[in-house]
């Protein structure tokens, strides 16, 4: 008997109205149904926002050092379960349980980054222009958070998006993608169980176009937070706009790694080995795209082969396993269709360019660690994200090529650069068109107590984590206080001349 899994509203799991369900299948063994998940429609959404709004007067109100208690218990209470809930990550999605442990931890360390927030949560003073007066700012929170996740980091991005939400004292609903939904249960849970009140917390399984949509264009929500792809972003972005909704979206990438001639070149490979194929490259961050020296790429391009045809491919719940399955079918054959037509338009394979279906590959969605050279810009391949394990390789004469190589594109979420010589290393720092910079280290790997989030079409200029989530989820209220006693009007309201200058002056 297959699990059947319900939504949480309010204080309760509750299944969902139409009774309509989707399968949840484990991508490295297609025959394994982890559970059936509600598909949630606009009368789930409604309960769910209802339940959101209700709670909000309440949580709001409550100090924020309180909420941040809360979030420590969660933190305490993901760590106790990281096992279990990683091992269900990889099952669910694929990724090797090594990597599933990480994606935990980075939810824990979010709650702990948030939960310490709540005894900051800093605000500005300035002196005033009249005599006794002050001026102070406070965070005030948004109001119902709407947070749509994808399935690659399924529980970090909730975690990214919820903890500060709630630091804040905002109420959320979460609608999580349709391949990872039972680690979102199990997010909800620990959240539930770590003692958030009523309310506080709503999960709503289904489907983009379903739930997700009904939720964006909700009148009771007052902030959507997205995290997936370009279009999908752009029509989320578009219906907040429509009904004024705050809007925080974090979209594609198609991360590059230069490496320089004088670069170390075995850690170098190392660096761009694993971010180009760890979690199967399934990262927004992955390296997608390396940006070799012509002088080194050949010899760093063979080296590069002999490793990636060293890595074990398979169920990633075997701790041997370094690569494991791309998510779903979909996604197989979109890397297979992307991969055919580089090589149509003049690409080589350098190695992998396949899918593996034989043997104990043959119930899931593998695909061979690829390298194509001979990548150009005129390829859909050197511009468009691919979300597997490709990775396109392109030669450049010079450091000025290199970065006019890599800010040819419309996306600029993580970037890397190899080299020896300090004066590069800054002049990258500087000159990458990217949200993040990395000096001799992979694209993938951000702490949660820095900004995450890109430039150009990767998002609409917000960051997660760090602080600068906090501006995604809160609002500034400046309050003046007059202890005068008296009327002072302010001094653009006197007649009194400042700043004009002498001359000026009649
Ligand atoms: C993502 O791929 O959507 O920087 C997030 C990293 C991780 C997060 C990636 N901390 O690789």
């Amino acid at each position: 008997m297959v699990e059947a899994f319900r939504n949480f509203i309010g204080v309760r799991w509750v299944a969902g109205e139409s009774g309509r369900l989707f399968d949840d299948t484990n991508p490295a063994d297609a025959s394994d149904v982890i559970g059936r998940f509600p598909l949630s429609g606009t009368g789930d959404v409604d309960a769910a926002v209802a339940a959101a709004r209700a709670a909000l007067p309440r949580w709001r109100a409550m100090p924020a050092p309180a909420r941040g208690e809360i979030l420590f218990r969660a933190g305490a209470l993901l760590a106790e379960r990281k096992e279990i809930v990683a091992r269900l990550m990889t099952r669910e999605m694929g990724k090797v349980v090594r990597e599933a442990r990480g994606d935990v931890q980075e939810a824990i360390d979010q709650a702990y980054l948030s939960g310490g927030e709540g005894r900051r949560l800093h605000g500005q003073t300035a002196p005033c222009e009249l005599p006794n007066k002050l001026g102070y700012t406070v965070r005030v929170p948004v109001g119902v958070c709407a947070l749509i996740t994808p399935w690659n980091f399924p529980v970090a991005i909730p975690a990214w998006k919820a903890f500060p939400a709630l630091i804040c004292g905002n109420t959320v609903v979460l609608k999580p993608a349709e391949d990872a939904p039972a680690c979102a249960s199990k997010f909800v849970e620990v959240l539930a169980e770590a003692g958030v009140p009523e309310g506080v917390v709503n999960l709503a399984h289904g489907r983009g176009e379903e739930a997700g949509a009904a939720l964006v264009s909700h009148a009771g929500v007052d902030l959507v937070s997205f995290t997936g792809s370009r279009e999908v972003g752009a029509a989320v972005a578009a219906e907040c706009g429509r009904t004024l909704k705050n809007v925080s979206l974090e979209l594609g990438g198609k991360n590059a790694a230069i490496v320089m001639p004088d670069a170390d070149l075995e850690l170098a490979a190392d660096g761009v080995l694993w971010g180009a194929f760890g979690t199967t490259g399934q990262r927004c961050t992955a390296t997608s795209r390396l940006l070799a020296h012509e002088r080194i790429a050949a010899a760093f391009v063979k080296r590069l082969v002999k490793r990636a045809e060293a890595l074990v491919v398979g169920n990633g719940l075997d701790a041997r396993v370094e690569v494991g399955p791309l998510v779903n079918r979909e996604q197989l054959s979109r890397v297979e269709r992307m991969v055919k037509a580089a090589v149509r338009q003049g690409a080589r394979v350098a190695t992998g360019g396949r899918a593996l279906a034989a043997g104990e590959h043959r119930r899931g969605h593998f695909y061979a660690p690829t390298l194509l050279t001979s990548v150009t810009p005129r390829m859909r391949l050197f511009r468009e994200e691919v979300f597997g394990p490709v990775l396109a390789v392109t030669t450049f004469r010079d450091y000025d090529e290199a970065v006019a190589l890599h800010n040819d594109c419309e996306y600029g979420l993580s970037s890397a650069i190899y080299t020896r010589d300090v004066n590069v290393a800054h002049r990258a720092a500087r000159d990458l068109e990217a949200g993040i910079t990395y000096v001799n280290g992979p694209t993938i790997g951000a702490e949660v107590q820095f900004p995450f989030g890109g430039v150009k079409n990767t998002g609409n200029g917000h960051r997660e984590a760090g602080q600068s989530a906090l501006d995604i989820f809160s609002e500034w209220k400046t309050v003046y206080v007059d202890f005068s006693g008296r009327l002072q009007r302010a001094q653009i309201d006197t007649a009194r001349v400042v700043g004009g200058g002498a001359a000026k002056q009649p």
